[in-house]
């Protein structure tokens, strides 16, 4: 009986006190920890998934033809469909950009240093040449 009184009277409500702190100082660091390690992996995956979508995209959807000395260069090239192919003039006279049958794509005459673009959505294998030196060809092949 002796016991009961000060145990019941004070030191309950003093170890309630001491139980309840220690159990929230060891209970809410590892839900802190988890919710920084789900949130550290899902921002890390989002980052990652628009990195590599912006890397794939500049990849796929560009290529760049060159045109020195009489030459279309890379030739043969081969691309993915939906890829903008730019030729740009590094010779020192104009020459342009025509597709053989004169239907799908046909450039100004290029000057030194101007650029022409075309997009390339369909599969297929296409000749190209210069309207102004008509022996200047080149071939582009695209993949589905
Ligand atoms: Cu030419």
């Amino acid at each position: 009986m002796q016991f009961r009184t000060p145990r019941v009277s004070r030191p309950v409500a003093a170890s309630s006190a001491r139980k309840k702190t220690p159990l929230r100082q060891l209970l809410l660091p590892p839900i802190l920890l988890v919710l920084v390690v789900v949130a550290w992996t899902v921002a890390t995956s989002v980052a990652w998934t628009i990195v590599s979508s912006i890397a794939h995209a500049d990849d796929a959807a560009v290529a760049a033809v060159s045109i020195d000395n009489f030459t279309f260069g890379p030739s043969p090239l081969t691309v993915k469909a939906g890829t903008t192919v730019t030729w740009t003039n590094r010779d020192d006279i104009p020459h342009s950009i025509v597709d053989k049958d004169r239907k799908l794509f046909r450039s100004k005459v290029l000057d030194t240093g101007e650029s022409f673009s075309f997009t390339f959505s369909n599969p297929g294998s296409y000749d190209y040449f210069c309207s102004l030196h008509p022996h200047m060809t080149g071939h582009i092949v695209v993949e589905p």
